[in-house]
């Protein structure tokens, strides 16, 4: 069954992983020349034409495609293929802005779903497991993508869909089920919700898949820990299919980015400049492979890092490190640079769970920064009268971090809302 470790290419040299990327590449700039107006204007205006792309070397030449561009292009304009030849769309949520809407030919949902089996396949699944998928089916891509993986790797697949915790939980334990896939707040939800119905021992899992939002090592090392497994990212995309663009391995240090399908580059957001492996800069994706909505050099926002070299599990492929969030995620408070994810880490390894939430606010012609934070059960019975000395500790620990001052309330347990898919942590009063 490990059809979907495709040793020889996810493990093939690097010689040969580009000379494939080169004729894909080769193959997809003329697709898109011949079948998407939108981009081929893009093209011209440079003065290019498909023969001024022989190989990688030449990508750099080729306009870069923003959700901007997604969005004035909606719904059909950026599409490769006719709608006869289609059979599905997927849809951003629109947090920011107007929903951007992805197409599929059967064969693009083929490929997609072998992207998600390899990660499936990574986090040490075959068809012995069952799989237990709460991301949201319907528009959202989680569902979809890794209900079809999983059913590539064999595995009995649980379509659960998320929310409903009480009927997750019962599934998980009826059903036993060992693996589990969901946004990580969703599992941090999970964990508490299985520890007060005194479930532990109960629950049969060994590994969990999760992405879809950035999380932090410190939340990764916390869900570990409360629900006995091994958690692994996984990242992507709705304009690039959804989730399985990357994932990790056993090695669980970045994700490895399914080369075959996609060409990974770091830029530099302001000047759009290539930086070289190594930088941090904003990831753009070039698809190889898709047919319906085959996007070249896609801005994604996300912020990271690339690195090259054989992994100790085998695999080639390039890895990239956990986004920070997206670029646009990140808050500018009294002109610092502040990711939420920095927030998160400082929080956990005080001792706390990733339960809060950011408000920022600007107050007499200065931006402010609160952290709601939830006391866990046994912090709050503990401490009842040292609640202030608490709050002091954790604005020191983010004064260290962030080098501002941010105002920190601790709250009740109980008292910040869970979520079931993406959280939302931020409240920008600036921009309401
Ligand atoms: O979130 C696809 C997905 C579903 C990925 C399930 C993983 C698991 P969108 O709703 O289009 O698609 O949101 C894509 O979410 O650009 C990142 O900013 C963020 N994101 C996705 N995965 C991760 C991750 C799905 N592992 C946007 N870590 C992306 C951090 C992530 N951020």
């Amino acid at each position: 069954m490990q059809k979907y470790y495709q040793q020889e290419i996810e493990c093939a040299s690097p010689e040969k992983i580009r000379e494939l990327q080169n004729e894909r590449l080769v193959k997809q700039v003329k697709h898109v020349w011949d079948n998407v107006p939108y981009y081929r204007k893009k093209m011209e205006e440079k003065g290019l034409t498909p023969d001024d792309v022989k190989s990688i070397d030449d990508l750099h030449k080729l306009p870069f495609l923003s959700k901007d561009d997604l969005r004035e292009a909606y719904p059909y304009g950026l599409m490769g293929k006719d709608l006869k030849d289609c059979v599905r769309i997927h849809s951003t949520s629109g947090t920011t802005g107007k929903r951007v809407v992805a197409f599929y030919t059967q064969h693009d949902i083929d490929l997609w779903e072998d992207c998600c089996a390899r990660a499936i396949v990574a986090a040490g699944g075959d068809e012995t497991d069952v799989c237990q998928v709460c991301y949201g089916y319907g528009l959202f891509t989680g569902g979809s993508g890794l209900n079809g993986g999983s059913h590539k790797v064999g595995c009995l697949t649980l379509p659960m869909s998320s929310g409903n915790t009480d009927r997750q939980l019962q599934f998980m334990t009826d059903l036993e089920s060992t693996i589990l896939c969901c946004t990580p707040s969703y599992a941090a939800y999970l964990a508490e919700s299985i520890h007060e119905r005194g479930l532990r021992d109960k629950i049969k899992l060994k590994a969990g898949i999760f992405g879809a939002e950035a999380w932090s090592e410190e939340m990764r090392r916390d869900i570990e820990k409360s629900l006995g497994i091994k958690a692994y990212d996984i990242y992507g995309l709705t304009e690039l299919s959804g989730p399985g663009v990357s994932f990790e391995c056993s090695e669980q240090s970045g994700m490895h980015i399914n080369e075959d399908h996609f060409i990974a580059e770091i830029i530099d957001p302001n000047t759009g400049e290539v930086l070289p492996d190594g930088t941090q800069g904003e990831l753009v994706f070039t698809s190889l492979t898709k047919e319906a909505f085959p996007l070249l050099r896609y801005r994604t926002r996300d912020i990271c890092v690339l690195t090259r070299g054989k992994c100790s599990c085998g695999r080639t492929f390039v890895k990239m490190s956990k986004p920070r969030g997206r670029s646009d995620d990140m808050l500018i408070v009294k002109g610092v640079n502040v990711f939420p994810s920095q927030i998160e880490a400082v929080l956990i390894e005080n001792g706390y769970q990733a339960n809060y939430q950011i408000v920022v606010d600007r107050v007499n012609n200065s931006d402010t920064l609160e952290v709601m934070v939830e006391m866990t059960q046994e912090n709050f019975s503990d401490n009842l009268g040292k609640i202030t000395d608490m709050e002091k500790a954790l604005v020191s620990a983010l004064k260290a971090m962030l080098g501002i001052y941010v105002k920190v309330r601790l709250v009740a347990p109980k008292t910040i809302q869970r979520s079931e898919g993406k959280a939302v942590r931020v409240i920008d009063k600036r921009k309401i």
